[in-house]
């Protein structure tokens, strides 16, 4: 794994903040053929409006406690040591601890995240939220709660994006479908839960 010396950009939003590190992993094309081998994918379930469905991509959960995602419950899992290593390095930049991982791949355009927060309870008061992207960039859409700001970044391959502050508890994210894109995308979201 090879890092560069990070140069975070920050992006101060009403009621939140996103700090920005570009290029942060050069050997990003190797993780992602790794990351795409050695972690247990799997296409979830998400409750929505009371109704089960699959999620419109693949994800994978690691974490020393468990976790209520869309009232699905995750149990801990250990870490492999990619991830394990990847973690060490978002800590080391960005100050903070994080105890579980969920993995989202974008295998094409017509996956997509819906628009959400990660604001559940177990992630406690403004919660700290990292995001590792690696391959194909998609845009990740910010719509602030009262239904005016709007925030657009594109997070590169290799980058780190940190949302910090209040921002999950003001804002919701997602990714929308794109017919253009072909290519994919993991993210890893580091998390730390109470
Ligand atoms: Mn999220």
């Amino acid at each position: 794994m090879i890092i560069s010396s990070p140069n975070p950009e920050v992006f101060e939003l009403p009621d939140g903040r996103l700090r920005y590190i570009e290029h942060l992993i050069t050997d990003s094309d190797t993780l992602l053929s790794r990351l795409k081998t050695s972690l247990n994918w799997y296409q979830g379930d998400v409750c929505l409006f009371g109704r089960n469905y699959k999620t419109p991509r693949l994800q994978c959960w690691y974490g020393d406690k468990a976790y209520t995602y869309s009232k699905v419950r995750l149990e801990p899992t250990p870490w492999p040591p990619l991830l394990q290593q990847l973690k060490n390095v978002v800590e080391e930049i960005s100050g903070y601890s994080f105890n579980s991982v969920l993995g989202n791949w974008y295998q094409s355009g017509q996956h997509n995240m819906g628009m959400h927060a990660d604001n559940e309870p177990e992630l406690g008061q403004n919660p700290v939220v990292a995001m590792l992207t690696f391959g194909t960039p998609r845009p990740l859409q910010f719509r602030h709660r009262n239904g005016q700001d709007r925030f657009t970044i594109t997070p590169a391959d290799g980058s780190l994006l940190l949302m910090e502050g209040p921002i999950q508890h003001h804002w919701r994210h997602g990714i929308n479908k794109s017919k253009k894109i072909t290519g994919e995308r993991i993210s890893l979201t580091f998390r730390f839960i109470f």
